[in-house]
């Protein structure tokens, strides 16, 4: 068995970012050695602090699948796509091109970041340090949206639709190629075979979800959720924290029976 978590409206609760109330479902995983990895569109400076907090010792998945990090020390990481510099070149020259009105985390100073989410300004600047991926605030018409789109596909970039925000990140990349990637690159014990667990709340989770084994979906907060196919569902009655400790702690009690 092996689970892959998002952060945000999943493990952490959409408004105040804390975990307490899964406190005893990571407990059982701790004591039954059963990996966690974190797959979220965080960056690897804010997960580091949480995978810290978290005792956590396996790799993680960052910026929705652009790098994933093997060593927690991260001296051993992988990145896809383009670096971030070149990204942030590339939109803004299309929001120039085309009149676009929308903001990213290169444009909001670390006080803006800590407004809009919530974040401490400690964690806003970690939040502000990305590698790979540019969250946006969207504050144009809607139907232009997809026209934006369009363009990014065609530079080889999409957009995912996280919790407060939209993602761009590279075409080849997500949190379901991440998790792919990972399950080939760190094999079951030998004659294993990794049962894998995936939860989620957005749209964002969705490729994450289908390409697990088991996909639980968490109810949003934000109003849209994922839509996985062929994959066999779980729907967590609560929100957040609490609806993960809750499907978490049944799936053990299954698992441990069979
Ligand atoms: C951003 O992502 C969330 C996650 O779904 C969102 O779209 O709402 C991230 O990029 C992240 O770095 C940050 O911690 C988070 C804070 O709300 O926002
Ligand atoms: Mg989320
Ligand atoms: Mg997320």
């Amino acid at each position: 068995l092996i689970l892959f978590t998002d952060l945000d409206g999943t493990l952490l609760d959409h408004h105040n970012y804390s975990w307490e109330a899964a406190r005893p479902a990571l407990q059982l995983l701790r004591e039954q050695h059963i990996p966690l990895i974190l797959c979220t569109s965080k960056t690897a400076a804010e997960v580091s602090r949480l995978h810290q907090e978290l005792q956590l010792s396996t790799p993680f998945i960052v910026e929705n699948g652009s790098g994933i990090i093997l060593s927690p020390d991260m001296q051993s990481a992988h990145f896809f796509g383009r670096p971030y510099s070149e990204l942030i070149n590339l939109v803004h020259q299309l929001r120039q091109q085309h009149g676009y009105k929308f903001k990213g985390f290169a444009d909001f100073s670390i006080a803006e970041i800590s407004a809009i989410t919530g974040l401490s300004v400690v964690i806003a600047e970690l939040a502000k340090q990305r590698l790979c991926s540019e969250p946006i605030r969207w504050d144009d018409d809607p139907t232009k949206l997809e026209e934006f789109r369009n363009h990014l596909t065609r530079h080889g970039l999409q957009l995912l639709r996280g919790g407060r925000f939209y993602h761009i990140v590279s075409n080849s990349t997500g949190k379901g190629t991440a998790l792919r990637w990972l399950l080939k690159h760190q094999p079951a014990p030998a004659n294993r075979y990794w049962y894998s667990v995936a939860l989620g709340d957005g749209p964002n989770d969705q490729s994450m979800l289908e390409a697990a084994d088991l996909a639980v979906i968490i109810p949003s907060v934000s109003g849209v959720s994922p839509n996985p196919q062929n994959v066999s569902i779980i729907h967590a009655t609560e929100q957040g924290p609490a609806g993960w400790n809750q499907t978490v702690c049944d799936i053990l009690q299954q698992y441990n029976k069979e």
